[in-house]
C-alpha cells in the first residue's frame, strides 16, 4: 500500500517541491488549498490529474487552517501516514499590518491541525512536520544558531511561529505524538514567491536587463541571511518524518551573504556590474553605462528587523545524512535564468501586442 501524505501550503513554494519529491517516492499525496477568486495552483498545475479519472495519486481539497471544522473533515476523509503543515501567512513583513491574522492561521493553524489528529484518534498512526524557521531566534543570542539556540522572535509573524513550535513539542511530549519541528533557514528558488527579496531582486534585474523596468527598491541591504535551495530543504522535511524518534532539526547551509551580496551575485549573472554608492540608508547602485538600477526605499524597512541569521546544520548533517546540493552560486543562476526567461516572454507580448494564453476549467 502506497503511504499517504497530507500538505498543508501545497499552493507555495515548498508545498510545490515537496509533492513533487513525495510522488516520486510513490505516495498518494492530498493538498489543501484555499479558495481564491482567481487560480492559486500555477507552482502544481503540472501535477493536476483529472479528478473523473479513477487512481489518482494527487488530490486537491478545499481548506483552511483558521477552519477547524475543514481540517477535521479533510483528516478523517484522507487518513494521512504523514501530515506536512507548510501553510502559512509567510511574509514577515505582512505580519506587521495583518498581527491578527497571521497569529490565528501560523499559530493556532497548527494546534487545529494536531487536535484534529488527537480528535481523531490519529495520535499513533500520523506522523506531524510543522514548518519552523530560523526567524525564531530573531535577535541573536548565538552565532551560528543551533537547536539549542534560545529564541527571541521579532515580528508577528516570528512570534505566532513560536507558538506553533512549542504546540508541536508539547503535543510530542503530552501525547507522544511523532510530531517534529524543521527550523528552517531561508530558502529560495524560482518559485519563491515575488515579494520575498531574493526573487524581488532576480526578477526586477532581469527586468532592467530587457528594458521593462528601470529601477528596483530595496530595503535593509546590510541584512545577513543563510540561504539555501527549497528543493533540498523538501527532502530535510520528508527524512524528519522518516526517523525511529521525533527530533527537531536545524536546516541551513553554514554559509551567510547580506542583502547587498545577493543582489551584485544575481547583477553580475546577468552581466550587470554594480556601484554601490552611499550608506544603506540612503544608497544607490549603478549599472556599468552609468544608470542607477537599485535605490534604497525606507519604506521596505521593517519595525523590528531580523540583521543577521547562520545556520549550523551539523546535527541534521550528522543523523539525517544529509548536505545541501546547491550552493548560492547555482541557486542565484537558476533564478536568474527562470526569471530572463519570464522577462523575455513579457518582452514579446509587449513588443508584438500578443501572448499566447492557455484556458483552464
Ligand atoms: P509560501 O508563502 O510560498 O506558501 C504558503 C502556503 O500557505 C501557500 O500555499 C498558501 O496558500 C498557504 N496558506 C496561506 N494561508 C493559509 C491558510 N489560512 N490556510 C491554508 N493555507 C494557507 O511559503 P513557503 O512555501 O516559502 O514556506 C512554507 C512554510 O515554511 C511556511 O509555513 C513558512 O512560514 C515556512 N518557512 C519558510 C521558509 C522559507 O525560506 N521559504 C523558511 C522557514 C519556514 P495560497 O497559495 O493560497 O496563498
Ligand atoms: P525573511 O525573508 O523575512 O527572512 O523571511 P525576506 O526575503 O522577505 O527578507 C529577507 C531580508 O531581506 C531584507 N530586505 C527585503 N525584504 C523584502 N521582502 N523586500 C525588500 O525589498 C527587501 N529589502 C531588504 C528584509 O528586511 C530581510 O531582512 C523568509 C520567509 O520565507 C519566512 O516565511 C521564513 O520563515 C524566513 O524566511 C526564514
Amino acid at each position: 500500500m502506497a503511504k499517504v501524505a497530507l500538505i498543508t501550503g501545497v499552493t507555495g513554494q515548498d508545498g510545490a517541491y515537496l509533492a513533487e519529491l513525495l510522488l516520486r517516492k510513490g505516495y498518494e499525496v492530498h493538498g489543501i488549498k484555499r479558495r481564491s477568486s482567481l487560480f492559486n495552483t500555477n507552482r502544481i498545475d503540472h501535477l493536476y490529474q483529472d479528478p473523473h479519472i479513477a487512481g489518482r495519486n494527487f488530490v486537491l481539497h478545499y481548506g483552511d487552517l483558521a477552519d477547524s471544522t475543514s481540517l477535521i473533515n479533510i483528516v478523517q476523509k484522507v487518513q494521512p501516514d504523514e501530515i506536512y503543515n507548510l501553510g502559512a501567512q509567510s511574509h514577515v513583513a505582512v505580519s506587521f499590518e495583518q498581527p491578527e491574522y497571521t497569529g490565528n492561521v501560523d499559530g493556532l493553524g497548527t494546534l487545529r491541525l494536531l487536535e484534529a489528529i488527537r480528535i481523531l484518534g490519529m495520535d499513533a498512526k500520523t506522523r506531524f512536520y510543522q514548518a519552523s524557521t530560523s526567524e525564531l531566534y530573531g535577535l541573536v543570542q548565538q552565532v551560528p544558531q543551533t537547536e539549542k539556540t534560545p529564541f527571541y522572535p521579532r515580528s508577528p509573524y516570528a512570534v505566532a511561529k513560536l507558538y506553533a513550535y512549542w504546540i508541536t513539542v508539547n503535543y510530542r511530549e503530552a501525547y507522544g505524538m511523532y510530531a517534529c519541528n524543521g527550523i528552517l533557514f531561508n530558502h529560495e528558488s524560482p518559485l519563491r514567491g515575488e515579494t520575498f527579496v531574493t526573487r524581488k531582486i532576480t526578477r526586477a534585474l532581469a527586468r532592467i536587463k530587457l528594458g521593462l523596468q528601470d529601477k528596483l527598491y530595496l530595503g535593509n541591504l546590510d541584512s545577513l541571511r543563510d540561504w539555501g535551495h527549497a528543493r533540498d530543504y523538501v527532502e530535510m522535511q520528508w527524512r524528519m518524518l522518516q526517523q525511529e524518534t521525533a527530533e527537531d532539526f536545524v536546516i541551513a547551509t553554514g554559509i551567510q551573504h547580506s542583502v547587498r551580496e545577493f543582489t551584485t551575485f544575481a547583477a553580475r549573472a546577468l552581466r550587470i556590474e554594480l556601484e554601490w554608492r552611499g550608506n544603506g540608508v540612503e544608497e544607490t547602485a549603478m549599472d556599468q553605462n552609468g544608470c542607477t538600477v537599485v535605490v534604497v526605499d525606507p519604506r521596505y524597512f521593517r519595525p523590528a528587523e531580523v540583521e543577521t541569521l547562520l545556520g549550523d546544520p551539523s546535527y541534521a548533517h550528522e543523523r539525517l545524512g544529509w548536505k545541501p546540493t546547491v550552493k548560492l552560486e547555482g541557486l542565484v543562476k537558476e533564478m536568474v535564468e527562470a526569471d530572463l526567461l519570464a522577462a523575455e516572454r513579457d518582452q514579446l507580448v509587449k513588443e508584438h501586442g500578443y501572448g499566447v494564453y492557455e484556458y483552464h476549467e
